[in-house]
């Protein structure tokens, strides 16, 4: 109760702040986009990561303002990557609680609020988190809602939840981000040889392949032998703020 009343103070006091992770192109070196990724700067606790506060979040309503705040600052900050010139302009992706995935309106709202900005919706991605994919239906329709226009969506934590294979049946991502733990295994025969399926899987399907949790440079020369096409992890940059993004780190 104590904490969630101060994280209902923190966001009216503007003590979320986010944070861009940088998503490399592995072949080109370059960085096409950046995850979103909110941190809670406590006064008192220090930086609470969202994995401690998003569920706490969920279980009340806080979720929603959270939500909303989030992709407005998501706009705001590719609205400023595009005043700096920053061309080609990166994409920004956005992870997704499962209450906004609850919201029949919410492509509706981010609409609303790429063309308030006048963002192209192209340089918006959505990260639904493997776990979530449960009612295969429901994401089927926002998938093809956000593909009318214009959205990518990307499969998260893929390796780690419980639909796996199975959402990949079904629904067409466009992007599948694979789980950190499939990268540190990738000093062991079998981790590489699982690595290589879901390359292999991703470009049966015609969906980008990010590997995330990427540390070290014999990680990312393995997962370039194999061909998987995107590399996230602090080997290629840990999650920054957008002045560090603008200043060139
Ligand atoms: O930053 P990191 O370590 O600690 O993130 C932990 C988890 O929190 C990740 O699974 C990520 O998807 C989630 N997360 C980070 N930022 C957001 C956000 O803005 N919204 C939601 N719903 N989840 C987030
Ligand atoms: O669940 P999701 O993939 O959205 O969350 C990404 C999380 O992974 C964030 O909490 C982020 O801080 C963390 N992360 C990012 N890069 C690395 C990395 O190279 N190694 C590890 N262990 N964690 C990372
Ligand atoms: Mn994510
Ligand atoms: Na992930």
């Amino acid at each position: 109760i104590r904490l969630e009343s101060e994280l209902r103070a923190a966001l009216d006091r503007g003590e979320l702040e986010m944070r861009l992770q940088p998503i490399e192109e592995i072949a080109g070196g370059r960085v096409a986009g950046y995850e979103a990724l909110v941190r809670w700067r406590h006064l008192q606790r220090g930086d609470v990561a969202p994995a401690e506060f998003i569920r706490l979040a969920e279980e009340t309503s806080l979720i929603v303002p959270i939500g909303d705040y989030v992709l407005e600052r998501v706009c705001e900050m590719l609205a400023e990557l595009r005043r700096r010139g920053r061309e080609p302009l990166p994409f920004i992706a956005l992870n997704l609680s499962s209450r906004q995935l609850e919201d029949p309106l919410l492509v509706d709202r981010i609409l609303a609020r790429l063309r308030a900005h006048e963002l192209p919706p192209d340089r918006l991605k959505l990260e639904i988190t493997e776990s979530l994919v449960l009612d295969h239906v429901r994401i089927a329709a926002l998938l093809a809602r956000c593909h009318e226009e214009g959205m990518h969506v990307a499969l998260d934590d893929f390796g780690t939840g419980y639909s796996n294979l199975g959402a990949l049946l079904t629904l067409n991502f466009d992007q599948i981000k694979l789980d950190g733990s499939f990268v540190r295994a990738l000093d062991t025969s079998r981790g590489v040889a699982l690595v290589g399926v879901v390359v292999a899987t991703a470009r049966a399907l015609n969906c980008d392949l990010v590997a995330e949790g990427v540390e070290t440079r014999a990680q990312r020369e393995v997962l370039q032998r194999l061909g998987c096409g995107y590399a996230q992890g602090w080997l290629v940059g840990k999650p920054l703020a957008l002045a560090e993004v603008l200043n060139g780190n």
